[in-house]
């Protein structure tokens, strides 16, 4: 039956006759229908990959490329006078996620199931996900952002547990989203629910009763923790999610006939940064309740679960206090305990303690101790890893240290959001790199090719058009399409150096002012969420606004540079933003980006980076090579031997440097006084000049130097082009499905 046949059937009219909304309540219906008709892999084995967050995106789309039916749908929407992308304006994206960590989650589903792997995802369902950011005098608001409607991607399920906390029990429930893979298998996410939870807690925005466990627990994603009480729900709500999980393993293994002292032969589990840290305890303690001896649980559970570190910033490594546990989880405390005494008899070493001396519970070393991997999401990372933050864990176990370089999923990063591109490359190379990414390197053979590097500056040209129309239609944001788009798009954070960009943009208008104007206009777009209680990132947010609202109003200014900050940027927005981008901004602090995944998106549509040595960067520079990526400041090890050193004073930066004088101050000038909020202002100034902890100051020259360079290259468009060429060729070593292989080869060990 054809999507057009299905939804007469539906509806009793064809396409032409339908509202969007009755196409789309069908469609998804449709797609439902074929994803379950796909085999899902069985197999033994099975991964389990637990994540706090699967920021999954529009799914309507993705599914339809997936299943091999989007040309197909599309051309029937569009005989009946219907378009696709006002079709996908009626679907909701689930904010399940925060930032790269989910998006990565959420692309290795894609891989697991497009390689046919047997593993699933699990997490929380949200109902109001991270939350929606709106813009209100240039300050970020926050709005809760539902996104369950009653045509949803979400399918109820009968698998309902009882999970106890201290005190309190509730009813859970198993909902499942399917994933299709390309061409290929399904595998399922399954988000668990609190049965009892109260939507209505919920008032002035995101505020809601963060003490009434049994009603809030899937309200929100990382509820503000800037309380005791907000981070103690976290803490609720990681148990919830892992406990859910361990269950469902152990009720899926046993129904494949496991006995339970061979489970690691049925289950391989992925904690997904510290936040799924619980289930190893709580595994442990259903062994026990089922006969296995403390011993034999621990020594079962050890065999199981494998550790990714997404970060070596020390904040971001959970520690949890122990009175939050006895609080929530009294049963796990036993258990954590015993873990803690096994490591101090086995190593008398206070730093590999579970438990630390402020008798908090080191989530990372029970992962690392009682786990059979620990990995890093990058090569620079994983050294960093090894040779400092986690040194002393290297020592003892060497074996378990290992590299997964991130990867993207090709199919939602270049055959949906970019067709235009998708359709040159296959006219070129063939249809081969859909299914194979490092076929991508067959373009080198064109890379003096001026007919081939005219149309790619053409596609290009066309992408920024699409772009500026989208922000026009949806923002109402107006923009030059013939100016350079340079774009910086990620979570707000001091690390990420989004204030640097900021500063450059000042440094621009100054020069703009004084007449030393660029030849070509330059757009520079800016898109991130703010944790709600990080007050710092939400000053740089205020910045970039009253800056945009000061340079796009002055008549001298703007014809030559525009500031733009998107308003909720998400996958929604990465997928117009990314394919329409000249340069991309990888500028991080060298060795705080564990990886970076938007790097790998923008290089695979053809943008060139401007970074820093961080991350995955390292590894971009090492496969396009220098002449074809711009790379700045300083490197990683500078900056860990100055944080060694303490040595790192801002304001001497301010008094030598003029620029750097010029720029800070101007955040605290009467302009942006009329255009902001002193407090904000002068919090942010005082933040620079005293502290600048991530050093943005040692390397604002050099980033001023590059990314003018940068901009003079630009000019060269035929050179540019193959810059552009080149880094579209050497992106395939970043599929998903390269790092999945490697997980699954070195790790899960899941037929195949
Ligand atoms: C943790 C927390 C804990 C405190 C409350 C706010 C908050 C927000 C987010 C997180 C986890 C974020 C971790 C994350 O997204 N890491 C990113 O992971 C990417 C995939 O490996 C990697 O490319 C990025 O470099 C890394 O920042």
């Amino acid at each position: 039956m054809t999507a057009n046949e299905y939804v007469k059937s539906r509806f009793g009219r064809f396409m032409d006759e339908c509202t969007y909304e009755e196409i789309y309540t069908a469609l998804l219906e449709y797609v439902k229908e074929k994803t379950k008709e796909k085999e899902s892999s069985q197999g033994k084995k099975k991964l389990y990959y637990i994540s706090a967050e699967f920021l999954i995106g529009k799914l309507l789309s993705n599914n339809l490329i997936n299943l091999g039916l989007y040309d197909e749908v599309k051309e029937e929407l569009e005989k009946c006078g219907k378009s696709i992308a006002q079709l996908e304006e009626m679907e909701l994206e689930p904010s399940l996620g925060n930032g790269g960590l989910g998006r990565l989650a959420a692309c290795f589903l894609d891989s697991i199931a497009t390689l046919g792997l047997n593993g699933d995802g699990v997490g929380l369902n949200y109902h109001f996900g991270l939350f929606r950011q709106v813009f209100e005098n240039n300050l970020q608001k926050e709005e809760p952002n539902p996104w369950i409607t009653p045509q949803s991607w979400l399918t109820r399920t009968d698998k309902t547990y009882r999970i106890h906390f201290g005190g309190f029990t509730v009813q859970s429930r198993m909902y499942d989203i399917d994933v299709a893979g390309y061409e290929n298998r399904t595998t399922k996410l399954h988000l668990f629910d609190v049965e009892s939870l109260d939507e209505s807690l919920v008032h002035d925005g995101i505020h809601f009763d963060k003490s009434q466990f049994a009603k809030n627990l899937t309200l929100f994603l990382y509820p503000d923790d800037s309380d005791e009480s907000g981070r103690l729900l976290r803490v609720y709500q990681q148990y919830f999610m892992v406990s859910n999980a361990a269950r469902l393993i152990l009720d899926e293994c046993a129904q494949k006939g496991s006995n339970m002292y061979d489970l690691a032969d049925y289950a391989v589990i992925q904690i997904n940064d510290t936040h799924p840290t619980m289930v190893i305890p709580e595994l442990i303690r259903l062994l026990m309740e089922k006969g296995l001896t403390m011993d034999e649980a621990i020594n079962v559970v050890s065999k199981t679960c494998a550790y990714t570190n997404h970060t070596i910033l020390a904040e971001a490594l959970e520690k949890w206090p122990m009175h939050f546990m006895q609080q929530a989880v009294p049963h796990l405390v036993p258990i954590i305990y015993e873990l803690n005494n096994r490591v101090n008899k086995k190593y008398n070493d206070p730093s590999v303690s579970i438990i630390n001396g402020d008798n908090c519970v080191c989530m990372a070393h029970i992962d690392i101790h009682y786990g059979i991997s620990v990995n890093g999401v990058a090569a620079l990372h994983t050294e960093i890893l090894k040779e400092s933050e986690l040194n002393n864990f290297y020592r003892l176990y060497p074996e378990k240290f290992n590299n997964k370089t991130n990867g993207i999923t090709f199919r939602r990063w270049l055959l949906y959001c970019n067709p235009q591109l998708t359709s040159f490359i296959e006219g070129l190379i063939g249809p081969g790199f859909k299914k194979d990414a490092m076929e991508l390197e067959k373009l080198s053979a064109y890379v003096n090719d001026d007919a081939v590097l005219e149309q790619l500056l053409n596609i290009k040209d066309a992408r920024k058009v699409i772009l500026r129309d989208f922000l026009k239609h949806t923002q109402n944001i107006e923009i030059d399409a013939d100016s350079v788009f340079d774009i910086q798009i990620k979570r707000l954070h001091e690390y990420k150096r989004q204030q640097m960009n900021a500063l450059y943009v000042i440094h621009k208008y100054f020069e703009i002012k004084s007449g030393k104007k660029p030849v070509r206009p330059v757009t520079v777009f800016f898109g991130a969420k703010a944790a709600p209680a990080y007050i710092i990132a939400k000053d740089i947010i205020h910045l970039i606004l009253c800056l945009s609202q000061i340079i796009n109003n002055d008549p001298e200014v703007s014809p030559y540079l525009k500031v733009v900050m998107v308003e909720n940027y998400n996958v929604t927005l990465a997928e117009k933003l990314i394919p329409a981008c000249d340069i991309s901004e990888q500028i991080s602090l060298a060795s705080k980006e564990a990886s970076g995944t938007s790097n790998m998106k923008f290089m695979l549509n053809g943008a060139v980076t401007l970074g820093t040595r961080d991350g995955a960067n390292v590894e971009i520079a090492d496969l396009v090579g220098e002449e074809n990526i711009f790379t700045f400041g300083e490197s990683s090890q500078t900056v860990i031997d100055r944080y060694a050193r303490a040595d790192y004073v801002s304001r001497a930066y301010y008094e030598e440097d003029e620029d750097i004088k010029r720029a800070v101050d101007f955040i605290v000038s009467d302009e942006m006084m009329a255009a902001g909020c002193r407090e904000n202002l002068e919090r942010l100034y005082n933040e620079l000049l005293n502290k600048d902890w991530f050093m943005t100051f040692p390397d604002f020259q050099d980033y001023v130097k590059t990314k003018d360079k940068m901009l003079e290259a630009y000019e060269e468009r035929r050179a540019w082009a193959k810059m552009m060429l080149v880094n579209i060729s050497k992106a395939g070593f970043f599929s998903a499905d390269r790092t999945i292989q490697q997980y699954n080869d070195e790790i899960w060990k899941l037929e195949q």
